[in-house]
């Protein structure tokens, strides 16, 4: 099988839902030595985001979003692995406290800028999906954050990431760690609006942002 076909069969599967199959496919990457985040970008986020499409015009249900969220997942844990291994032994290039808001369960997005800070040298610490502003500030204080990273993939749920910079303001918190914001819907119009330091719209900007955020 041709690195296409791996990457072709990949797309596909994610499409329709196949978890083993996908799973298989992503352990051919790693075996064949294909770039873990190259597959990511050409493969498995234009699927999912065709997903997303097909849903909303309501060819998809929610059953199949869901069975196709779980296999972009496997392949996903199968090839951060692979991601985090790359960024082993190096210098830590700061803290980060990431996490998807309260309300949100969209997890993707977020775990794939996780990765990618994590294989370019940042102390990551991935609250998960549903994240209050006290698990987010619990964990600040616990790990000395240096940047809180939060994700929201829904309109309802974004006001929350403002929410959570106006806990740390109450707290006096503010001034001593840098905020940046993402999710598909999140836009620099509304990090500005709710006083966030930061926004990038995918995994690659939001390392080159986190490294801008560490020198000011
Ligand atoms: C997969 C998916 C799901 C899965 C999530 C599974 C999982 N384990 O994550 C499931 C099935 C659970 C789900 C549920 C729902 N979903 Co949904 N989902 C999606 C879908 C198809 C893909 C999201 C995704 O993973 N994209 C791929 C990743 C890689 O992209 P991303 O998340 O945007 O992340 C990138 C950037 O944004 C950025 N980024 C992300 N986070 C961060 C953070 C920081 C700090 C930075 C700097 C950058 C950054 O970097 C990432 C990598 O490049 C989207 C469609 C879409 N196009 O977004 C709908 C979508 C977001 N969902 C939608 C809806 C409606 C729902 C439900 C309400 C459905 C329902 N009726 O129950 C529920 C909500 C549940 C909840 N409370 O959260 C709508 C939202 C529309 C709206 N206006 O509200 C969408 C847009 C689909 C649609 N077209 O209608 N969903």
């Amino acid at each position: 099988m041709s690195i296409e076909d791996i990457k072709k069969e990949l797309y596909n599967n994610v499409l329709s839902g196949d978890f083993e199959l996908t799973a298989a496919l992503a352990q051919k990457v790693i075996t064949e030595q294909v770039n873990p985040l190259e597959v990511i970008n050409s493969s498995l986020i234009p699927a999912i985001e065709l997903v997303g499409e097909k849903f909303g015009r309501k060819e998809y249900f929610l059953p199949d979003l869901m069975r196709s969220a779980n296999a972009m997942k496997k392949a996903l844990d199968i090839l951060e692995e692979e991601i985090d291994k790359s960024g082993v032994e190096r210098k830590s290039q700061g803290k980060i406290v990431i996490g998807t808001v309260k309300g949100d369960i969209h997890e993707i997005g977020k775990s794939i800028v996780a990765a990618l800070l994590a294989a370019k040298g940042f102390d990551v610490t991935d609250v998960g999906i549903d994240a209050s502003s006290e698990v987010f500030i619990s964990n600040i204080i616990e790990k000395k954050a240096d940047i809180l990273a939060m994700s929201a993939l829904l309109p309802i749920t974004m006001p929350y990431q403002g929410l959570v910079i106006e806990e740390l303001k109450k707290r006096g918190m503010r001034n001593k760690i840098k905020v940046m914001v993402g999710g598909a819907p999140v836009t620099q119009e509304h990090a500005d609006k709710i006083g966030a330091d930061g926004y990038a719209d995918n995994a690659v900007d939001a390392v080159k942002l986190a490294e801008k955020l560490m020198k000011e």
